[in-house]
């Protein structure tokens, strides 16, 4: 069974749990004591990954660490309809790279702010926030027009894909590193529309989709 190196509170870790439930992936968890246990840098866990960052994959010895390679390998392998990572169109899988690489900036930026916060890291919280604020209003612009286009996700129209994934939990956990996302309309409509996906899980902050809208898939 795939083994997912797994912190509860980890907004990386969360987005292969994510993807998992959606695509009824069975995996099992392991815990790893991130705060304040600190297991990540452990010489066991340095072992796994000698980037001492949480989440690792480990399907049948196949060993995988980063969060946007894991979610590619993962919607490879397991995705039937081929639309969550649709291998067959270079311009999408172009856009869907770009978004991705933009994901791990607002894990610079949101989830740094975050664990500033919450977990006390020494980081410089003003650029922190900063530099989410940066990010987060280029991609409110960007769904936005994609809205008046008929887009309802990141890099497509009608189908999300894992660039949706990649980009949804440090946004939606913003507020608890003080990005609030007020001023991002389109971002909060996309959010409700990624907690609408069938198989949506939720994880500590994360709250369900209220009632009244359609589901999408
Ligand atoms: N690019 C990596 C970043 C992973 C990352 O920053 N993970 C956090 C936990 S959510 C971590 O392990 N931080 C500890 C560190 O960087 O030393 C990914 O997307 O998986």
């Amino acid at each position: 069974m795939i083994k997912l190196y797994d912190y509860e509170l980890s907004g990386n870790c969360y987005k292969l749990r994510l993807l998992m439930n959606i695509l009824g992936i069975q995996f099992e968890s392991t815990s790893v004591d991130f705060y304040p246990g600190l297991q990540h840098k452990s010489v066991w866990f340095l072992e796994i990954n000698p980037l001492g960052q949480l989440p690792v994959l480990d399907d049948g010895g196949m060993v995988l660490r980063d969060a946007q390679a894991i979610l590619v390998y993962l919607a490879s392998k397991y995705d039937k309809s081929k639309k969550w990572y649709p291998t067959d169109n270079p311009a999408l899988l172009g856009m869907m790279a770009q978004w991705m690489a933009f994901a791990d900036g607002i894990t610079a930026t949101s989830s740094a702010a975050r664990l500033h916060d919450a977990l006390f890291y020494d980081f410089d919280i003003d650029a922190c926030r900063l530099g989410a604020h940066r990010l987060f209003r280029i991609l409110d612009e960007h769904l936005w027009f994609g809205e008046k286009q008929g887009w309802d996700w990141i890099c497509t129209e009608s189908h999300p894909t894992i660039a949706d994934i990649a980009c949804f939990p440090y946004v939606i956990l913003s507020e608890e590193g003080g990005v609030s996302r007020q001023d991002y309309p389109a971002i909060r409509r996309w959010a409700d529309r990624v907690k609408r996906i069938p198989g949506f899980t939720v994880m500590p902050g994360v709250f369900p989709a209220g009632p009244g809208h359609r589901s999408y898939g």
